[in-house]
């Protein structure tokens, strides 16, 4: 009867173990990736039916605590393809780390939802579009790294209000706008991230990146107009006398056709 008992307990335990959450997230998560090098190709239909088994995960790059997945590791993977925002399923991810892979598309907006998250680490991928202003609703985040991407448009305001916030990179995109205030001092003046955090971004301007370069001229470029204009002025004068020698010189031919006009013909 004792055996029967445990027996069911662990019955109910195993149905306890497959989240409906985590596996609509990793199903949708594999159908929006392209896998050209098939590094989720284990990721089956049975396997992501029961993604977690209490901390062990039987899935690559997926780790589970609690039956549910924490951390969503897909380093490197040779991914494109994009990121469905079905992620928001993964409801207890507190690290989600895709950097150096090809994935394009945008940030899913829908990333707000995951309460829990701390750690955003997009780098080195093709993603495009703006950062989502809603990240800042996800209070736990503790790193965003979006390096070398194609992202465009402002820099939210709002993420200068996460304060746990230690780690924040954005160079190497196609970001414009102001540096938000938040984002380069702490209250006190105390620089929040440094310049290397923003670099790359050709329209981005303000502190703690360096005044813009292009309105002072480079020394090779002074160098060209000097070059250039005292050319085009010897060009001109050389013409301008071109012009007065043949002007005199029909003034003079004239000049002699009258004298000989007026001389008497002998
Ligand atoms: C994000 O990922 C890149 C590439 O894998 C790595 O070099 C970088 O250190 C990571 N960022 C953080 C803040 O850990
Ligand atoms: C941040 O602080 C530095 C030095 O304390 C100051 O020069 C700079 O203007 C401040 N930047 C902003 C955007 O407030
Ligand atoms: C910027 O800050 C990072 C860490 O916050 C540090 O590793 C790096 O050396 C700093 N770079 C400059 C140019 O100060
Ligand atoms: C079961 C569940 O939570 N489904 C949600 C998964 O994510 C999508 C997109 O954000 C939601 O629409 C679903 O409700």
């Amino acid at each position: 009867m004792e055996t029967l008992t445990f027996f069911f307990v662990l019955l109910l335990l195993g149905l306890a173990i497959s989240d409906p959450d985590d596996q609509a997230c990793l199903s949708s998560l594999k159908q929006n990736f392209q896998d050209p090098k098939g590094r989720l190709a284990h990721w089956t239909q049975k396997a992501l039916a029961s993604p977690c088994n209490g901390v062990t995960s039987s899935l690559e790059g997926v780790t589970c605590n609690n039956d549910r997945i924490y951390k969503l590791t897909l380093v490197n993977f040779n991914l494109g393809g994009t990121i469905s925002p079905f992620i928001s399923n993964c409801t207890s991810l507190q690290t989600l780390d895709l950097s150096q892979n090809q994935i394009s598309g945008q940030i899913p907006a829908e990333l707000q939802s995951l309460v829990n998250l701390a750690v955003l680490n997009l780098s080195e991928n093709k993603l495009s579009g703006q950062i989502p202003a809603q990240l800042a609703l996800c209070a736990y985040l503790n790193v965003i790294d979006l390096h070398i991407n194609q992202l465009s448009g402002l820099i939210p305001q709002q993420l200068g209000l996460l304060v746990r916030l230690s780690s924040f990179d954005v160079s190497y995109n196609r970001l414009s706008g102001p540096i938000p205030v938040l984002l380069a001092n702490k209250s006190g003046g105390i620089q929040r991230f440094n310049a290397s955090s923003f670099m790359g971004n050709k329209d981005l301007y303000g502190f703690p990146l360096p005044p813009a370069k292009n309105r002072s001229l480079s020394v090779i470029a002074i160098v060209l107009i000097g070059l250039g204009s005292g050319f085009l002025s010897l060009v001109v004068s050389f013409t301008a006398v071109c012009i007065w020698l043949r002007v005199t010189e029909q003034g003079m031919a004239a000049e002699e056709g009258k004298i000989s006009q007026l001389m008497p013909d002998y």
